[in-house]
């Protein structure tokens, strides 16, 4: 048996065929009666699988010969067309890699593959950077140059950004476009972006504006642009440095709330709601909602009022990936979002006594500007001697200075550290010195290769000491860069639980880590969270935002979060030993979650 061939995929197999008679450097007679058939069969409005069985007589369509009858004969009872077959397996290895970069035709990937022996786009590069693309017949250096042109945005394509470096370069276009166009009145990220995911396609910017015109030309004419892909009246596309698209579309002010929630995605989620639409009889585009009987289009300034005008309340970008969201919010269940300013501690911190760049009270200082009612410092242990970690004694110094600090400042100092946590699972300092700590942060930093059972048990033998009170960065992967370490991730969530260990969500963008998969499955499971930014700079707690978004894409509430509960009950649950504090999290985070 076979599957069922559609006219789309005969269609198709002939339009290959032609491309590869052209490659070939076929006759042009069959090379067109091939296209030619292909753009029939794509237009008839009978199914040729059907016709075929019915034994219609195929050469009675237009443009349909005996050849060509035969092999879509072959096509629907056999899968597949030989002389097709015939004609890949004449192709130069490669050439179909190199006609996968947008912008190389059959021709030149032949040229190049024939002339260079070319068989990849990493040795189309090479051929380009030393001359040889310009050297061939008819092709020149202007050409060359867009072969890299072509493959340069064919791998920014592919390469996904970082969402901190995303962020970074988004947020410095949209003030540039804000100081260049006076007539620029919204313009926010979608997308992607909007939503928070890990890492960026492309940035997406939407906005509204007296004259779109100029924001366009603005947007083309920013230093860091470094190709023009498109420039239209209300939509240009650019690559800036060090390799971003950036996709800026400019709409109406009264149908600006349709156009953000089309271009904030994800595709999967618009499709879902799409679906949702069409039900009531309406359907939705970047413009609007249509009634589809009178054709009717009602337009919305804002995402809220188009969410509504289909029954449902206001889908945070967050949590639109097309899975459990819409039924969710049909069911007008969904999670009250933890905010920034829910937070009310950081407790991940480190000065110049380790690694990080500024003194402790400038460290005090910026949680203290960040509104918070405590915060902790936790700098390295000794055994990470390239953080400058330590010893024992330093660390002893360190608490009595932070103890005399505490008069100082309006808020909660408490004394701790990220200890390591050993190859074996032991601790950095001995357990005296740990208990005189207010909060330990616990992480892995080093012997990553361990096999999962050996890490495994390496993390849960730290969750069971007493002092251990979160666990850092859990898996220790670095966006981009390393991967994360191999361990039971349910093990791990159950032996926090059953410890009374929190789990942290690292906010450091490069790191995000518990990623939102992970501190989804930990919600469920009702471990504590705490969202602690890893400052190594004052200007560092400012990333919260990200640890934020990952609690939001885990659909975490105030209430899952540690870090949310006012100072009093967050000394009380520190001050609870293991494991009856986990008692005291759930009764408070009731109080404190309840209106
Ligand atoms: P990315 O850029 O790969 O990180 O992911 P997105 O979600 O930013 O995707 P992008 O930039 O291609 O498009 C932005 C949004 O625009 C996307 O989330 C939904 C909407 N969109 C774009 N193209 C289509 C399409 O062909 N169909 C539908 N339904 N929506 C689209
Ligand atoms: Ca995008
Ligand atoms: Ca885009
Ligand atoms: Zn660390």
């Amino acid at each position: 048996m076979t599957m069922p061939v559609n006219n789309d995929e005969i269609a198709q197999l002939f339009e290959d065929m032609a491309i590869l008679l052209e490659m070939k450097g076929d006759s042009i007679f069959k090379i067109r009666a091939y296209q030619r058939a292909a753009r029939t069969i794509e237009n008839l409005s009978f199914s040729l699988d059907k016709a075929v069985q019915e034994g219609t007589d195929l050469k009675t369509i237009p443009g349909v010969g005996k050849a060509i009858s035969e092999k879509i004969r072959e096509l629907l009872s056999t899968g597949q067309v030989s002389t097709h077959q015939n004609l890949l397996a004449e192709l130069p290895e490669g050439v179909l890699d190199l006609m996968a970069i947008p912008g190389i035709g059959p021709k030149s990937a032949m040229l190049f593959a024939k002339e260079l022996g070319v068989n990849s786009v990493e040795t189309l590069e090479a051929a380009v950077n030393d001359g040889r693309v310009a050297s061939l017949p008819r092709m020149g250096k202007k050409a060359a140059d867009a072969v890299a042109r072509h493959i340069q945005s064919m791998i920014t394509k592919d390469q996904r950004t970082p969402i901190g470096q995303a962020l970074m370069v988004a947020e410095e276009i949209i003030g540039a476009l804000r100081q260049e166009c006076p007539g620029l009145d919204l313009l926010f990220p979608a997308g992607s972006l909007r939503r928070w995911e890990e890492t960026i396609g492309d940035i997406d910017l939407v906005g509204t504006a007296t004259d779109p015109q100029q924001v366009g030309d603005a947007l083309a004419a920013l230093p860091g642009v470094r190709e023009i892909l498109l420039h239209g009246p209300s939509k240009t596309s650019v690559v800036v440095e060090p390799g971003i698209q950036v996709d800026l579309r400019i709409g109406e002010p009264d149908s600006f709330g349709a156009m953000l929630q089309y271009f904030s995605g994800s595709q999967q989620h618009n499709l879902r709601l799409r679906d949702y639409a069409n039900h009531m009889g309406l359907s939705l585009n970047e413009y609007g909602i249509t009634d589809l009987k009178t054709e009717k289009v009602e337009r919305f300034p804002d995402e809220a009022s188009f969410y509504a005008r289909l029954g449902l309340p206001y889908v945070p970008p967050e949590l639109r990936l097309g899975l459990w969201e819409m039924d969710a919010a049909i069911e007008n269940r969904l999670p009250n979002l933890v905010e920034e300013t829910d937070l009310r501690g950081d407790l991940h911190l480190h000065s110049d006594w380790s690694d990080g760049q500024d003194p402790i009270e400038v460290m005090i200082q910026a949680a203290v500007d960040q509104g918070y009612e405590y915060m902790a410092l936790t700098d390295h242990s000794s055994g990470l001697g390239i953080a400058n970690g330590l010893s024992n004694e330093r660390l002893s110094q360190q608490i009595q200075i932070l103890r005399s600090q505490e008069s100082k400042f309006p808020i909660a100092i408490l004394c701790g550290s990220e200890v390591d946590i050993r190859a074996d699972g032991t601790l950095d300092y001995p357990d005296e010195l740990l208990a005189q700590l207010d909060v330990v942060v616990a992480s892995v930093h080093s012997a990553m290769g361990q096999d999962s059972q050996t890490m495994t048990d390496r993390i849960i033998k730290a969750m069971n000491h007493p002092s251990v009170t979160i666990i850092g960065h859990l898996s220790t992967r670095l966006l981009g860069s390393r991967g994360p370490v191999d361990f039971d991730l349910d093990a791990v969530l159950e032996a926090a639980r059953d410890t009374g260990t929190a789990l942290e969500i690292n906010a450091a963008p490069e790191r995000l880590d518990l990623k939102d998969t992970h501190a989804y499955r930990a919600r469920e499971l009702g471990v504590p969270l705490v969202i602690g930014t890893d400052s190594h700079h004052h200007s560092g707690l400012t990333n919260r935002r990200f640890g934020v978004a990952v609690a939001r894409r885990a659909w975490c509430e105030r209430s899952h979060i540690l870090n949310s509960l006012p100072r009093d009950q967050f000394l009380n649950y520190i001050r609870t030993p293991k494991p009856e504090r986990l008692g005291v999290f759930e009764a408070a985070s009731k109080r404190v979650g309840s209106p």
